[in-house]
Order: C-alpha cells, then structure tokens, then sequence
C-alpha cells in the first residue's frame, strides 16, 4: 500500500498545535505526536550540547504543560528515575533513544532504599514517539554509544514538575533530586552553559 509522506512542522507550529488540544490526555497526545514530526532544523535554538550530561533546554511551558528539547551526546543517559506522577511524551526529532522501564520491588521511604528490576525497553526514533508507562513510571533513557550519533529529543511533561526521584541500581538507594534546566526560551541560563556547543 502507498504511503503518504508524513507532513513535518516547525516547532512554533508543533507548539501552537499542543496549545489548542482540548486535553493532555494519553491518546490525544500520542497521535499529535505521530502526526506532526518536528523539522529537525527549526530546534536549533533549543540545542545546546554538554560533554558532562545531557542538557534540558525548555521551549514553552503553560500551567498544564512544559516542553523541553533533550540534548545527548553520544553515549549520554539519564539516571534511572521517576516523573513525579506526571504524564510524559517523548518525540525525536534528531537520532534515537533507548527507553529502559524497571518495576519497583519494594521500597522503605525511612531508609531510602528499595530495590529494582529492569522490566521493558524500547527504542525511540523520529518515526516512533513514545509515552511513559504510567503503571510502571520508573525509567532510564540512554543515547548507546554504539550507535555514535548525538540526539535531541523531545518532552511533553503535563503538569510540569522540577523535582524527580532517582535510583541507585548499585546501592539500592534512592531520593528526590531538582531539575534544572541548561536553557530557557532558547537563551543559556546554567553556568555549565557556558562549555556547551549549539
Ligand atoms: N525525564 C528526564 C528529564 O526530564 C529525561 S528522561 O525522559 O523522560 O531530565
Ligand atoms: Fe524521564
């Protein structure tokens, strides 16, 4: 069967299009993803690369939603954490990521430990966004070395949050860790911004 060519949008249109969703909802959002790819080109002012982590550069943010643009250098990955309960999106417009789940054993909140199992994983490319799986919410994205490329990714994080857990698979420990962000509205606002390469 012939397929049409997926139209792609730039990031304002890809923005303005989320803004006039009725709900953040689970179906609505993955099908808006699957229908409108981002130009790669249009997310150059969001993209700033660190050779210490992977960066977060954030685009638009509203009281129901953030978005933010990833950057990650080849064999970058995030710690294994939480969303905070929050739904999560995730495009890429720019190489491919590896999503890791892990289910949770048990846990003790008074010592901070608990204990993890790597469940699921899939790859996210340009053709394929994906969502956080809100029964099984601990995660782990990686860009694998293997694979050599830099990537940038897309998050749609509804409502937004500035804290998450992260998990210690070596020590079986975990805590409550800030987020911040390397950019804002496409202007540096970290210091570690100062070594990083658009
Ligand atoms: N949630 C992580 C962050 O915002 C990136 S992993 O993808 O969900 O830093
Ligand atoms: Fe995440």
């Amino acid at each position: 069967m012939a397929q049409e060519a997926m139209a792609m949008v730039g990031i304002d249109e890809f923005v303005e299009g989320l803004k006039r969703l009725p709900q953040m909802k689970s179906e609505a959002v993955n099908a808006y993803l699957k229908a409108n790819p981002v130009k790669p080109e249009t997310l150059k002012p969001y993209l700033f690369f660190s050779p210490a982590n992977y960066t977060r550069n954030l685009i638009f943010k509203n009281e129901l939603f953030e978005l933010l643009a990833l950057c990650w250098e080849v064999g970058q990955v995030s710690r294994i954490h939480n969303h905070r309960d929050q739904q999560c999106w995730m495009a890429v417009p720019i190489g491919k990521l590896k999503a890791q789940n892990f289910r949770v054993l048990d846990r003790d909140a008074k010592k901070c430990t608990c204990r993890l199992e790597p469940t699921s994983s899939f790859l996210i490319t340009p053709a394929s966004p994906a969502e956080v799986d809100q029964d099984e919410p601990v995660h782990q994205v990686l860009n694998l070395a293997e694979w050599n490329e830099p990537a940038a990714s897309l998050h749609i994080y509804a409502r937004p949050f500035n804290t998450c857990e992260v998990y210690s698979l070596e020590n079986g420990t975990y805590g409550d860790v800030p987020l911040y962000c390397t950019s804002e509205y496409g202007k540096v606002c970290r210091e570690e911004g100062a070594n990083v390469r658009r």
